[in-house]
């Protein structure tokens, strides 16, 4: 008797199963944004770090490659004088460990916004990552998440129904 309906609620589950992904990775579509640390850096003031500004959507991975024969770190904040310097995000605390040449750090951004940021070898060397809601890189993908996972939803609603009314069940 309940074999039917187990089966219904079953199929419905594994619509749902097989949906989730898909809208995840619409919502959480994260990709890896590249910043590279230019040759004679510590003389180059805002075209240190390249591309700069740096454009990014919330959950993405910014990565900073050192692609100069000298160490830099990579320190959110205005400067040395700034109180907040540091706790965004810091590829060295305290300058340990240095980003020495050919070495890279990762930061994901979970909120939007402007993040300025510098080297606390050579604070001259500024930057700016511009942080996006994610919601603006996926709007046009995200409501076809949205109506696939409600049509799942109705059709498992109505394979249910189906089996109730076939068990002889008055309808509520
Ligand atoms: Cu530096």
């Amino acid at each position: 008797m309940y074999t039917k309906l187990a089966v219904g609620a079953g199929l419905g589950a594994v619509l749902v199963v097989m949906l989730a992904p898909l809208l995840a990775s619409h919502v959480y579509a994260a990709s890896p944004v590249k910043v590279t640390i230019q040759p004679g850096a510590s003389n180059l003031a805002d075209k240190a770090f390249s591309p700069n500004p740096v454009s990014a959507s919330v959950g993405d991975n910014v990565t900073w490659t050192n692609g100069d024969t000298q160490a830099h770190t990579v320190t959110s904040g205005t400067g040395p004088n700034d109180a907040n310097k540091g706790k965004d995000f810091d590829s060295s605390p305290n300058y340990n460990p240095l980003l020495t040449p050919g070495k890279s750090f990762s930061h994901v951004f979970t909120a939007a916004g402007t993040f300025p940021y510098f080297c606390q070898l050579h604070p001259t060397m500024v930057g700016t990552v511009n942080v996006a809601t994610s919601g603006q890189a996926t709007t046009p993908e995200f409501p076809v998440g949205v109506v696939l996972a409600i049509t799942a939803a109705v059709f498992g609603a109505a394979i249910f129904a189906t089996r109730w009314n076939k068990l002889g069940v008055p309808k509520v």
